[in-house]
């Protein structure tokens, strides 16, 4: 009766490693056929698979097998589909003069400190949304309030970073861009960066905000005009770069003081650099833009044309590489990251 009983126990701890050995072995050959350490890492879903773990091997043979406690280890998710089954098409905007912050809050339970990632499937890019900004706490509550949607519709591993610029000097949006992908940075490796207006509001899902093999332009139309392209060349508002592609050109430069000519500066980038600008199609790559008048402190820059003229000779020196700045904090907000810095000056 001693040894059957200890027999069986034997038995079955060798049956329980066995079963563990073999999900571990799967798990292993998943992660090998994925090839990449990284996308294999983010695939461990938060679904977990219950196990029993050996001590408790010792329960199931003592009082059967319900007393078993499960332990949890991760299990791999699929790749999200090439086109996501939650896309809507041209959706109706609202911009309610009533809306506040914490209704946006309370419709995004799912995104925490500014970021999201699908639940059920890893998404196919990780993508950095980067809003230069400074006074227009309404644009980017409208903003807010369609983007997180919009990108968890789209399946994206994402997450939106405000930088606002500290003071009350000469506004510098090419600059802030620049510490944006710098800042983000340091919280993950992103696959690719859209470089975003506060002001403009996306009209339609199947306007994807992820990376291809050439910089892309996100804003064929917007509704002050007429849906058509401001003009050929025009690389404002909205653009998404890889990594690679904005390192290639050195971002941005950091020169251009007040409003304009940064959006031609970085096209002359791309193109110097032998890039070719993509765009969607025109009846998918439209926007509304939150009316609004030229802000204090963003007056006209009057040496853009001087600016253009110098891109190919300064690229090099003029960008990421001699971008400047003093971070004085982040604050990881419910629904973004709020970078504030000190830019300097003209
Ligand atoms: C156009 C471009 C924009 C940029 C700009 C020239 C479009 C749709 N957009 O925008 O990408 O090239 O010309 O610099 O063509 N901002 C603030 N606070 C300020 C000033 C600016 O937050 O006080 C930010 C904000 O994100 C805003 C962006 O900078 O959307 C561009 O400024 P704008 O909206 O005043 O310029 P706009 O509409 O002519
Ligand atoms: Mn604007």
């Amino acid at each position: 009766m001693g040894f059957c009983s200890s027999g069986c126990k034997m038995l079955c701890r060798v049956k329980y490693v066995f079963l563990l050995l073999l999900s571990l072995s799967v798990l292993a050959w998943i992660s090998m056929l994925s090839g990449d350490s990284v996308k294999s890492a983010l695939a461990l879903s938060v679904a977990m698979l219950p196990l029993v773990k050996e001590e408790d091997t010792q329960n199931v043979a003592n009082s059967g097998p319900s007393t078993a406690v499960p332990l949890m280890i991760p299990t791999p998710r699929a790749e999200c589909p090439k086109e996501s089954p939650l896309l809507q098409g041209a959706v109706k905007l609202n911009f309610e003069p009533s809306l506040q912050l914490e209704e946006v809050e309370g419709e995004n339970k799912r995104v925490a400190q500014g970021r999201y990632q699908p639940w059920d499937c890893t998404a196919r890019q990780s993508v950095a949304i980067l809003i230069p900004h400074r006074n227009r706490e309404r644009h980017l509550l409208y903003l807010l309030h369609h983007l997180h949607p919009f990108l968890q519709r789209q399946q994206l591993h994402y997450a939106v970073y405000v930088i606002q610029q500290a003071g009350d000097g000469t506004f510098n949006r090419a600059k802030l861009l620049n510490v944006g992908y710098l800042e983000a940075l340091k919280d993950y490796s992103w696959d690719c960066f859209i470089f975003h207006d506060v002001d403009l509001v996306p009209e339609n899902d199947h306007n994807l905000y992820v990376c291809d093999s050439q910089p892309k332009h996100l804003v064929v139309g917007r509704n002050a005009t007429g849906y058509k392209l401001h003009y050929k060349g025009y690389f404002g508002g909205v653009t998404a770069m890889s990594g690679k592609q904005f390192r290639k050109v050195n971002g941005f430069a950091n020169t251009y003081w007040g409003w304009g000519g940064e959006d031609d500066d970085l096209r002359n980038r791309v193109e110097l650099q032998k890039m070719q600008i993509v765009r969607p199609p025109a009846d998918i790559a439209r926007y509304t833009m939150v009316f609004h008048k030229r802000d204090s402190g963003n007056e006209i820059n009057k040496d853009r044309i001087k600016l253009l003229r110098q891109t190919s000779r300064v690229w090099k020196r003029d960008g990421l590489n001699s971008c400047k700045y003093q971070t004085l904090s982040v604050e990881r907000l419910p629904l973004y990251i709020n970078v504030t810095v000190d830019i300097g000056k003209p």
